[in-house]
């Protein structure tokens, strides 16, 4: 059932897209709130409605033991200093781990522990796999100028919980400075 080569035939790297698979998109104008520059954010939409990214899902079983996975494909651009990012979430069900394994592309992975705050940023690139850990909220960017892709596989149940996130944002925000991606702690900025 689960066969990189079978999951990637069905893939198309320049749209995103994976066929016969649910599809979300996920527009400028859905991330409202989730960067931190503001006046930058509103700059950008009046200018346009992109599509920032798009998730492929497949969800083969729904066992206890089962596993699902989506296939994400995060637009190049920035918003300001901030490079195109996903909303992020923690898993509805707290302890389901994650694991990210990048396909194309350069991008990087904002990894906040729940309990501690700890904030870790790691990169996400074709070959190079991501363990995210259980109640850890996790945002992927795309730091390069061609789409990123990447494959996650988490448990059927871990369900996603985007209300804490939307909430009070992650603790810290990912910027380029001289061309690369630093990680600042949001009350700094
Ligand atoms: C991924 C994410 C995907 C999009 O499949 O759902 O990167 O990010 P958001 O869901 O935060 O918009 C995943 O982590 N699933 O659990
Ligand atoms: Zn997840």
């Amino acid at each position: 059932m689960f066969n990189l080569d079978q999951i990637l035939s069905r893939y198309n790297p320049v749209t995103g897209e994976l066929a016969g698979a649910k599809s979300t998109e996920r527009y400028l104008a859905d991330l409202r709130g989730c960067f931190a520059n503001a006046t930058a954010y509103e700059e950008a939409l009046a200018a346009g409605n992109p599509l920032l990214y798009r998730v492929g899902s497949v969800e083969p079983a729904a066992d206890e033991g089962d596993l699902h996975y989506g296939v994400g494909c995060i637009m190049p651009g920035k918003i300001g200093d901030e490079y195109h990012l996903t909303k992020g979430h923690l898993h509805a069900w707290r302890p389901a781990a994650e694991f990210y394994f990048g396909l194309s592309g350069e991008g990087v992975m904002l990894l906040e522990d729940e309990a501690t705050g700890e904030s870790r940023l790691v990169p996400l690139r074709p070959h190079h796999a991501v363990y995210v850990p259980g109640r850890t909220a996790h945002r992927t960017m795309n730091t390069g100028t061609a789409p990123l892709t990447y494959l996650g596989v988490y448990p059927a149940r871990a369900g996603h919980d985007y209300g804490a996130i939307a909430q009070r944002n992650f603790r810290c925000v990912v910027v380029e400075r001289a061309g690369q991606p630093v990680m600042l702690a949001r009350n700094q900025l």
